[in-house]
C-alpha cells in the first residue's frame, strides 16, 4: 500500500467524504522516536464499538489524505484504481507510520481525521505530490477489523494441517470463519480480493505459501 498506487495524485471526485461537525472528543498519541505527534480527531464514533483495532488486524478502510498546509488532496483510495476501500494489516509498517499510530483503537463504523507530522508521514524528502517536510490530515473511515491475522494463535488455527505454511485455503477458510463470527457473511470475490492481497504483501518468495518466517514479522513481540 505504500507503492506508488497509494500516493499518485488522485483526482478525487468521487470523494464526499462529510466531515461531520460533531467532534465527540480527541486524543493524542505521543509517538516514540520522533519530535512530532499524531493527532487524532474522532468524526464519528458509533454506538456499538467493539472490537477495536490493534496491532496485527487486518482492516478494511476509506482514506483521503489531504496536505496540511493549502488542504490541497493528494490521495483517494474512493478514487484510486477501482475505488474499493483498501486492505493492509496495521501496525506493521504497510501504511505510513502516524496512520499505524492513529488508526489504533477504532471500530466499524468509526471515522477519524488524523493530523500526521512529517516524521511520521513522509519525511523531509516528502514523496511526489507530497513535498518534503509536509505535515499531512487523513480523512479515514474504517469498514472492517479482523482479528490478529498476524498473531501465531491465529497462524496456527490457520495452519490446519500443522505443516507450519499457510495455503490460500487454508487463510481463505480462516477468514470466512472470522466473517462469519462477525455475522457478516461474503462470498467468494470478496475473500479472493482479500487473498491475492495478503499473498501480495506477505508471501515474499512467491511460492504460493505464506511461510512462518513470511507471517510472523513480529515474533518477538507481546502480542
Ligand atoms: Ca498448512
Ligand atoms: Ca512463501
Amino acid at each position: 500500500m505504500q507503492s506508488g498506487m497509494m500516493w499518485k495524485l488522485a483526482s478525487c471526485t468521487l470523494c464526499l467524504f462529510v466531515s461531520s461537525q460533531i467532534t465527540l472528543w480527541s486524543v493524542s498519541a505521543a509517538a516514540d522516536d520522533s519530535d512530532g505527534e499524531v493527532k487524532i480527531e474522532v468524526l464519528f464514533k458509533p454506538e456499538q464499538c467493539d472490537p477495536k483495532s490493534k496491532r496485527g488486524d487486518l482492516i478494511n478502510a476509506h482514506y483521503d489524505g489531504y496536505l496540511a498546509k493549502g488542504g490541497t488532496q493528494f490521495y483517494c483510495s474512493r478514487s484510486d484504481k477501482d475505488g474499493h476501500p483498501q486492505w493492509f494489516v496495521l501496525g506493521v509498517g504497510q501504511i505510513i507510520k502516524g496512520l499505524d499510530i492513529g488508526m489504533t483503537d477504532m471500530c466499524v463504523g468509526e471515522k477519524r481525521k488524523i493530523t500526521v507530522p512529517p516524521s511520521l508521514a513522509f519525511g523531509e524528502k516528502g514523496k511526489d505530490p507530497v513535498p518534503p517536510n509536509a505535515t499531512v490530515i487523513f480523512q479515514v473511515e474504517v469498514y472492517s477489523v479482523t482479528r490478529g491475522p498476524r498473531s501465531m494463535e491465529a497462524f496456527g488455527e490457520m495452519d490446519r494441517d500443522k505443516d507450519k505454511s499457510l495455503t490460500k485455503d487454508e487463510v481463505k477458510e480462516y477468514l470466512k470463519l472470522q466473517y462469519e463470527k462477525g455475522g457478516k457473511p461474503n462470498d467468494d470475490p470478496f475473500y479472493e480480493k482479500i487473498m491475492a492481497d495478503i499473498f501480495q504483501k506477505n508471501d515474499n518468495d512467491k511460492d504460493g505459501l505464506i511461510s512462518a518466517n513470511e507471517y510472523n514479522i513480529y515474533q518477538h513481540d507481546e502480542l
